[in-house]
């Protein structure tokens, strides 16, 4: 069974801490600060591979982490920037969000053409070394920053395949016959149903011009309720810019031809009634074994239609190269593969990752604070340290944190607790 649908998790790289150090040299008894940077966090970013052409890669690994940055070294060393994780994806993937289904980006349009990736998080900034925080009245800072931590996030990936073309039908119509007939494909072709398990492309060399041919697994009445292999495998027409509606003229499994073309229809319309919309074209195959009264009515629903029609043989391959020649001539007349836009914007999602809430639960008259962004500066402080400390106050009270401990109604005196750094509240 084809993989193509998952859902990741994604973290990119923290940055390195600064470092806290002092010049140690022969001769000099209070050398200056000069504990450098840290590096950046590794990012995370995603690069169309060709060779791929399902998500099978995420069946065993679904969690992808960068690398941190090297924490900062004294002499003011920078600390090393983390290597970017790079993960290849299948052409034709949309990232999702998975908890709204919406889209964050197609990997098929041109922003990604032309640069080659995406870049969905950036890595943590490393943190400022304790050189930056020399002062003239300061001239020894006890503290450094630490790195920003990096962003983290799961995402859906899916894959819609890139094919101009897509053969839909019942079971053991012809579509894997009609493939096989224009491509180098090799698809399994049988009698019984459901042979194609899942859609298989190819790529066809027409005098009018090439194009991709996909089949998809055939569809039954009901198909969109999960019945047969299901209308899952629609998805990967979506892109589609004509469907080709594969259909046993012969009615030699007992069903009416003309029946079974509106039977697809509907199941493409339960799917996605945008489908109905896309140019469509009639292979009748099977004429080998089809009544003159079959082709007769055929032709007339076509023409009612204004759909083309073309009548076949693909066991033989006879009349398939006409179908082909018709599908380049059409395509050349419509517009691009579909590309699919943006419908949540990723800077919006980090804006929201780092927006965190800040949370004040009071018991036994101890204050607990709880905010994401507090994390790194809570690590990065030496208590020990007067000035260290007086850094920490000035961060609280610019993120609003002795603000919002008024409001719950805090005391001089009282005591405050984030993420274990344990003070008395004066203002
Ligand atoms: N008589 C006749 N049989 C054909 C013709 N074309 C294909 N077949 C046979 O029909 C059967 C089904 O063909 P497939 O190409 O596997 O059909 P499919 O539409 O891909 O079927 P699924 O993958 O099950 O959806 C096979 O036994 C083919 O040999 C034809 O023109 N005439
Ligand atoms: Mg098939």
């Amino acid at each position: 069974m084809i993989f193509d649908r998952v859902t990741i998790y994604v973290k990119a790289g923290n940055g390195g801490n600064g470092c806290v150090s002092f010049r140690r040299e022969k001769y000099v008894s209070h050398g200056g600060p000069d504990g450098g940077d840290g590096g950046r966090g590794g990012d995370i970013i995603f690069r169309v591979d060709e060779g791929k052409n399902t998500l099978l890669d995420f069946k065993y690994r679904r969690k992808f982490i960068a690398s941190n940055g090297e924490d900062g070294k004294n002499s003011r060393f920078h600390g090393k920037n983390a290597e970017n994780l790079i993960i290849p994806l299948p052409p034709g993937t949309l990232i999702k969000d998975p908890k709204t289904g919406k889209i964050i980006k197609d990997m098929s349009d041109s922003d990604v053409a032309s640069s080659g990736s995406f870049t969905l998080l950036k890595g943590g900034k490393g943190g400022f070394g304790n050189t930056h925080f020399a002062t003239p009245t300061r001239q020894t800072p006890n503290f450094a920053k630490a790195g920003i931590k990096g962003q983290e996030m799961e995402i859906a990936l899916e894959l819609k395949m890139l094919a101009d073309v897509g053969l839909v039908g019942m079971p053991s119509a012809g579509k894997s016959t009609i493939l096989s007939v224009l491509s180098s494909a090799k698809p399994k072709i049988a009698d019984y149903h459901f042979t194609t398990l899942s859609p298989i492309l190819g790529v066809v060399e027409a005098k009018a011009g090439g194009y991709v041919l996909a089949d998809i697994p055939g569809l039954i009445e009901g198909a969109h309720e999960g019945l047969g292999l299901g209308h899952e495998f629609l998805r990967h027409i979506d892109r589609c810019r004509i469907l080709v509606n594969v259909v046993d003229a012969s009615g030699s499994e007992g069903r009416d031809p003309l029946d079974d073309i509106a039977t697809i229809n509907n199941e493409l319309f339960q799917y996605n009634p945008e489908l109905l919309k896309r140019p469509m074209i009639i292979a009748a195959n099977k004429i080998d074994m089809m009544s003159d009264e079959n082709k007769k009515r055929l032709q007339k629903y076509a023409d009612e239609k204004n759909l083309e029609i073309f009548f076949m043989c693909a066991g033989i391959g006879e009349g398939v190269r006409e179908l082909s020649e018709a599908i380049a001539a059409r395509l050349k007349t419509l517009p691009p593969l579909k590309v699919f836009e943006p419908e949540l914007d990723i800077s919006d999602i980090k804006d929201e990752l780092q927006d965190d809430e800040i949370t004040i639960t009071v018991s036994n008259g101890v204050f607990d604070v709880k905010a994401e962004r507090l994390v790194n500066v809570v690590n990065s402080i030496n208590f020990s340290d007067r000035e260290s400390t007086a850094y920490f106050q000035k961060v609280l009270r610019r993120a609003g944190i002795f603000d919002a401990l008024e409001k719950k109604g805090i005391k001089e005196g009282d005591t405050v607790n984030i993420y274990g750094a344990e003070f008395e509240y004066y203002k």
